[in-house]
């Protein structure tokens, strides 16, 4: 009786032992697909131009999608700048970021796309976030 009996139950354990393995690599495979919003962060730092040239460094920035973005603005000019992502994005700092000051912006990107930003005091200072 004993050697069938427990041939059976070795086929019926290691059954239930591959199944848990397939539970587990199946969770894994969920906590991936969802680990931007599940508290990844991505750092972006963006600064102007030393001096008196008005130029945002660098001009273009890139991103993934759907995620947690902490941007970090410095004026490091002899003026005064700021940094104003457009629509749809609305992520701004103040109108006016001082120079030497840093302002730090938390959002969260949304679609595949270019976003642009600028600098609300002067005209045709600008750049592009670009989420990929
Ligand atoms: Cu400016």
């Amino acid at each position: 009786m004993g050697g069938i009996g427990g041939h059976l139950t070795h086929l019926a354990s290691t059954r239930v032992r591959v199944g848990l393995v397939g539970l587990v690599v199946a969770i894994g495979a969920v906590i991936v697909a969802i680990g931007p919003s599940l508290g990844s962060v991505v750092e972006l730092q963006v600064a102007t131009a030393r001096g008196t040239v008005d130029e945002f460094e660098p001009d273009r920035l890139t991103a993934p999608a759907a995620t947690r973005i902490v941007l970090r603005f410095e004026n490091r000019s002899s003026g005064p700048h700021n940094f104003t992502l457009l629509e749809p994005l609305t992520v701004r700092t103040g109108t006016i970021v001082e120079p030497g000051a840093v302002e730090t912006l938390e959002f969260e990107t949304a679609a595949l796309g270019s976003y642009p930003f600028v600098c609300t005091i002067h005209p045709g200072m600008m750049g592009v976030l670009i989420v990929e």
